[in-house]
């Protein structure tokens, strides 16, 4: 049923089979346990949670995982979505005293395709 299509992590699908891989899979690759979604083992910068669901590499620094630009008054983040990680659903959130945080409100999103 066309509900239940969604991209895939591969060129010309997958067709009949799953290629969503689990955060628990996930870490098991990388050569962490549950409960260490926070770790930053390159220590670029990103937590291991946002390098799954961008698609990056927890083993390799790479600090360009998310972008953020000033223009015009308005943050734009730049980010892979992880196909693989199709559980995950990002949410930009904002605070003012680093304490009490809302959801932000996007002018827009742009898919530029190529996500992983
Ligand atoms: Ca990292």
């Amino acid at each position: 049923m066309p509900e239940n299509w969604r991209a895939s992590v591969s060129v010309g699908g997958s067709p009949g089979a799953d290629d969503t891989v689990s955060l628990r899979e996930w870490l098991a690759i990388n050569g962490m346990a549950e409960g260490e979604e926070s770790s930053d083992l390159d220590q670029d910068g990103i937590p291991a949670l946002i390098e799954y669901a961008t698609g990056a590499d927890p083993n390799s620094f790479n600090a360009n995982a998310v972008v953020v630009t000033l223009i015009g008054g308005a943050f734009e983040f730049s980010f892979k979505k992880s196909r693989a990680a199709s559980g995950v659903d990002i949410v930009l959130e904002y605070s003012t005293d680093l304490n009490l945080w809302a959801p932000g409100v996007p002018i827009g999103t742009i898919d530029m395709g190529g996500g992983d």
